[in-house]
């Protein structure tokens, strides 16, 4: 029995998805046959496939799981669930309007023609706050439709906002914040489920690991307790003597998130030769 994963074919998804599952020590053949694949250490296989038919290979069952974004998932609505954010692909569903105009809330919506990728999202955000609007629905390209006198607004995913400040346009509002997720069937088997849950411990393992670094520095003896204090560890830190008397090596693991003030804590302390290193692994 293999877990069958749907992933994203070719595009901005395709590496993310095939790297993660890398990091979690799933070894994929490079098959001549492009739309699929299987693990040759993990009971996986995979379905290259577009994004947007993803939610409804998993919701018929010819996959079992996806790696789709949210905007796809909740867009094409069909019956998955969401079971997990894979941190990457992150991007927001947004309004974009002409540089020049002041949106001032949802009611600047009123009458006018939305150009968008994702006419049900777009549709119930207008819904939601009672306004009247006309969406054009097209795939590509979106950002230019204002240009070419095709709409007066968009509605499209965006990232660094270069793409809106390049034609001319400037974000208003965001409707909804994405990120790849793993997605699954509905009512998944039991043999499928214990594989899955096997794929999240990695992946969730890897994930910790990206948001934690390794911590080793000197420590003078004398500042060792406020030292320890700084650094809490995964139980306590390890503290190992070096060979110069009155001395000794801290190693500690600290979040990526406090990483700044707490090595600026660490040398007001009297932490000297600081080492930071990435964890590949983290299992608590
Ligand atoms: O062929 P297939 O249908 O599989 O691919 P696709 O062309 O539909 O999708 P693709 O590969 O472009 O994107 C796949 C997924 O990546 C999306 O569904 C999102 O979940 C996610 N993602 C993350 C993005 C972006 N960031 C993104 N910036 N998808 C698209 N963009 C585009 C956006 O549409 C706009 O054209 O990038 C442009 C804006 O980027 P900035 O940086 O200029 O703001
Ligand atoms: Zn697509």
């Amino acid at each position: 029995m293999r877990l069958k994963l749907a992933i994203q074919k070719s595009g901005r998804l395709h590496d993310d998805s095939l790297r993660l599952l890398k990091e979690c020590g799933i070894d994929i053949e490079n098959g001549v046959n492009k739309l699929k694949a299987e693990a040759t250490n993990f009971p996986i296989e995979l379905f290259f496939l577009r994004d947007d038919d993803i939610p409804q290979y998993v919701e018929d069952g010819v996959a079992d799981i996806g790696f789709v974004g949210e905007n796809v998932v909740y867009e094409k609505a069909k019956k998955v669930e969401v079971s997990y954010a894979l941190g990457f692909g992150k991007c927001r569903l947004s309004f974009g309007v002409r540089k020049n105009e002041n949106f001032d809330g949802p009611s600047f919506l009123t009458n006018k023609k939305i150009a968008t990728s994702y006419p049900v999202l777009v549709q119930s955000y207008l819904n939601q706050h009672h306004i009247q609007a006309e969406i054009h629905e097209i795939s590509g390209s979106v950002e230019i439709a204002p240009g070419i006198g095709l709409a007066d607004v968009i509605c499209d995913l965006v990232s660094s906002g270069s793409t809106l400040f390049m034609n001319g346009l400037k974000e208003a509002e965001t409707i909804l914040e994405s990120q790849a997720v793993l997605i699954k069937k509905v009512g998944l088997n039991e043999a499928a489920t214990a594989i899955l849950e096997k794929l999240l411990f990695r992946i969730e393992s890897v994930k910790k690991a990206k948001k934690n670094k390794y911590v080793l520095l000197n420590a003078p003896n004398e500042n060792l307790d406020k030292i320890i204090s700084l650094l809490p560890g995964m139980k306590s830190p390890t503290v190992v003597a070096l060979a110069t008397p009155g001395w000794s090596s801290v190693h500690s693991v600290i979040a990526e998130s406090d990483f700044w003030e707490l090595i600026e804590q660490l040398k007001a302390a009297g932490a000297e030769g600081i080492l930071v290193v990435p964890i590949e692994k983290m299992i608590l």
